[in-house]
């Protein structure tokens, strides 16, 4: 049997969201929001100041701007409000005006991932049968599909020279990591495991791969050359740890944990060391990724009940809320 991947997880939350988990009442909110009529499907305003704040003890509220977070100041992300799944920009104060729909289609689209330049996306869809890679321009245009077959490619990240991928499959019989280039061509497999290996995030450095494995047991942290040599393993916890995310400088690598029971967003140093809790309510967090400028972790969370887009400082200490809708939004990704 598989074991459940982030990308599961994830799927799971939306179903059980679309089931009526849309919330009926706006959240308790501190500040007077517009939420007279909140909302199955007309959202509040989320440009004015005032989104109903998530309210966690001992955290008090950030503000972003539209360029925050430094890069363009864009956050993709996944938003199923169309009806499935696609492939959104907003900026980072969460401003609905300027939503922009990249994909637009009736098939899955999910999982995207900036070059490091920005120009373009990594993503994932099923609009040719399987899942496969796909790569467009920042603006939507020239899909293509990297990775034509049956099998199951996904998630995929750049190098940080935007020269190779390295991407999750099941090609050959379980999930395994591999790179190829930029263009699709000369895949090479640099895992080999009876295992569920992804989860995957290539270090700002280009040395390292960051990865989720279950090959000791339960679903831990790792990171191995980009050759798949060497691999260490990070964390040695009960419960999943996956959904690694390098920050800029690379110093510290955030992730999800569920080892309480609840998934949680925690950040580690690639050596395994000085672990920190950035996100402490028993709820469901997930996909983190850094702000270009390292000062913010945008991720997903149900903490008021449906699926929203939330920003939060590196220790913790300050959150915000991006989305607010009836819709399900994850796995954000902050533009270079
Ligand atoms: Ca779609
Ligand atoms: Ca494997
Ligand atoms: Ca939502």
């Amino acid at each position: 049997m598989k074991k459940l991947t982030f990308l599961s997880i994830v799927i799971i939350a939306l179903l059980t969201a679309a089931c009526g988990a849309a919330p009926e009442s706006a959240p308790a909110a501190a500040v007077e929001a517009p939420a007279a009529e909140a909302p199955k499907d007309a959202a509040p305003d989320a440009s004015s100041e005032g989104l109903p704040f998530p309210g966690a003890e001992g955290v008090t509220s950030l503000q972003l701007t539209a360029t925050s977070g430094g890069g363009t100041g864009r956050i993709a992300y996944v938003s199923d409000q169309d009806g499935n799944n696609e492939i959104y920009t907003i900026t980072a104060d969460g401003n609905e005006s300027s939503l922009v729909n990249l994909t637009s289609n009736p098939a899955d689209d999910q999982g995207p991932v900036y070059s490091p330049d920005g120009q373009k996306l990594l993503f994932i869809s099923n609009r040719d049968g399987a899942f496969n890679i796909f790569v467009m321009n920042a603006d939507g245009t020239g899909q293509t599909n990297l990775t034509p077959g049956a099998s199951f490619d996904g998630p995929a990240v750049w190098s940080p020279d935007g020269s190779q991928i390295a991407f999750a499959s099941d090609r050959d019989g379980n999930s395994e990591i591999y790179t190829m280039n930029a263009d699709g061509t000369n895949i090479v497999r640099i895992t080999t495991n009876e295992a569920y290996d992804g989860d995957l995030a290539w270090s700002p450095k280009g040395d390292l791969i960051a990865f989720a494995s279950d090959r000791d047991g339960g679903l831990n942290l790792y990171v191995m050359g980009v050759d798949g040599s060497n691999p260490t393993r990070l964390t040695f916890t009960d419960g999943d740890n996956g959904a690694p995310a390098w920050s800029p400088d690379g110093s510290r690598i955030a992730y999800v944990s569920s080892r309480d029971g609840y998934y949680k967003i925690y950040t580690i140093t690639p050596d395994g060391s000085d672990e920190i809790n950035v996100t402490r309510e028993d709820t469901l967090d997930l996909f983190p990724a850094w702000s270009p400028d390292g000062q913010y972790i945008v991720f997903n969370s149900m903490r008021t009940g449906g699926m929203e887009l939330f920003a939060v400082t590196p220790d913790g200490s300050q959150m915000t809320m991006i989305t607010y809708t009836a819709p399900n939004e994850t796995d954000p990704v902050w533009q270079p």
